[in-house]
């Protein structure tokens, strides 16, 4: 039992240099290549998306370079979804990191962190409301704090606000394992 706890913590903390370390320097500060955090008093406009199982409403966002805008998601579906802004290429790196994070139990199709840990867990330990978290939500909850990114899970809404810098051909994306490919990714439109 102890040996399997110190195996499963070692494959964590691998797997955050992995992530956090190595591909994160570049994956985290690649949005800046379009935008970045917005302040709230300057966003004018508000978005409305609601992610299901597996698609976007709306599939088309239109923005202006420039432009601040409040995204208001909501995840309608069952499962575990993601709102994700970023090239094609960048989800793609993501697609392999949520990949990664599944294998390795830091999340589940309708959840966020692993089933919890027979015999209690530890860093971090019981928060408000008796929610245990281990380290594997800890390590999901971390990647999720990139600006770009909402993780929701069923029932759940997020808001997120976006500066749109400068137009590229941009998505935005769940990249939970399989979502993608089976429809969850819309286009950011850049109009004048
Ligand atoms: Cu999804």
């Amino acid at each position: 039992m102890i040996a399997w706890k110190r195996l499963r913590l070692a494959a964590v903390l691998g797997l955050t240099v992995g992530v956090l370390g190595g591909g994160a320097a570049t994956a985290d500060s690649a949005y800046r290549a379009f935008g970045d955090r917005g302040r709230p008093q300057d966003a004018r406009r508000t978005i409305t998306v609601v992610m299901r199982d597996n698609s976007f409403e709306p599939q088309t966002i239109r923005v202006r370079a420039g432009e601040t805008v409040r995204f208001v998601v909501r995840n309608e579906g069952a499962l575990l979804h993601e709102f994700n802004l970023g090239t094609r290429e960048m989800h793609r790196r993501h697609q392999r990191e949520m990949q990664t994070m599944f294998e390795h139990g830091m999340m589940t199709a309708t959840s966020i962190g692993p089933v919890p840990a027979q015999g209690g867990s530890h860093a971090g330990g019981p928060h408000a409301g008796g929610h245990q978290v281990g380290h594997g939500q800890h390590m999901a909850q971390m990647h999720h704090n990139d600006p770009n990114s909402l993780l929701l899970e069923p029932g759940q809404s997020g808001e997120l606000v976006w500066k749109f810098t400068r137009a590229v051909e941009l998505e935005f994306a769940c990249n939970i394992p399989g979502h993608y490919e089976s429809g969850m990714v819309g286009r950011v439109a850049f109009v004048r």
